[in-house]
């Protein structure tokens, strides 16, 4: 059985002045969950925190019960269960912004990672993203639910032109806005050595995907390093949203420890 190391970090930035951004992780459940809350004066962190929290008990609740989840037949139970919680959170999140006259209008992106039994299961909604970091190649796994990608989509736009795009923030779906939502859900093989990203897109707006990649290639054996410099390299590129990155690394069973200085480190300081 594979073992996960998982680290976070999140940033407010150098503009705004509050942190939308939510995440959650558990390295024994397999679970790394981020989402980037919208709306009005607080409303966008209330969205993204109560994602966050619903996603992760209805996870809990579901895989604990006797209850067989099926999705289609073809796909895993655990993107089953993903697939359920993400909609339940969804009418949470829908169901708080009509209570609270604060909250009108809230809504959030959802990016989730369950690793099971060597396979990983994905589900997303909206501009947040996961990438995978395999072979020393750095692999896109979701689609950004942008005005701008469906612009990419029908040959209107190039990347380049998106990237450039000041519409390039806008999404087409989110969590929270409607009774129901369309939830995208995948399923990959995950190998001993894989590194997956989660992030905000205020990681990808301000990172382009080769330094994204050369940051992982340099901290693969020191995820908590990772981490820091991706949200640095942010912060010094403008940081102009706020930050958000999980790094998860998939290893083979037997304890890796973290870089050398770490080691030592520990060892001198008793
Ligand atoms: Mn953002």
């Amino acid at each position: 059985m594979e073992k996960l190391v998982i680290e976070a970090k999140s940033d407010t930035g150098c503009v705004r002045e509050h942190n939308e951004d939510n995440f959650g992780y558990d390295a024994e459940m397999g679970l790394a969950v981020l989402a980037d809350g919208m709306g009005g004066y607080k409303a966008g962190e209330v969205a993204s925190a109560i994602a966050i929290t619903s996603l992760v008990h209805s996870v809990i609740q579901i895989k604990g019960s006797e209850e067989k989840i099926e999705l289609d037949g073809k796909r895993h139970e655990e993107s089953a269960i993903l697939y359920r919680a993400l909609h339940h959170a969804n009418q949470q999140v829908y169901d708080s912004a009509h209570d609270d006259h604060d909250c009108r209008g809230m809504g959030t992106t959802v990016s989730a990672a369950w690793f099971h039994d060597r396979k990983v299961s994905i589900a997303h909604i909206g501009d947040s993203r996961i990438y995978r970091y395999r072979d020393y190649r750095l692999e896109l796994l979701t689609t950004d639910h942008t005005v701008v990608q469906e612009l990419v989509d029908h040959g209107f736009y190039t990347q380049e032109e998106a990237k450039a795009s000041e519409q390039r923030n806008i999404v087409t779906r989110a969590l929270g806005i409607d009774p129901t939502v369309e939830v995208d859900i995948y399923d990959y093989d995950a190998r001993p050595g894989d590194i997956y990203l989660l992030c905000s897109d205020g990681l990808t707006d301000m990172v382009d995907d080769l330094d994204i990649a050369n940051i992982i290639r340099r901290s693969s054996t020191d995820l908590e390093y990772g981490t820091g410099e991706l949200v640095n390299k942010a912060l010094s590129n403008g940081g102009k949203d706020n930050v958000t990155v999980i790094m998860v690394r998939v290893d083979d069973g037997q304890t890796r420890d973290k870089s050398w200085s770490k080691r030592l480190n520990k060892l001198f300081s008793g």
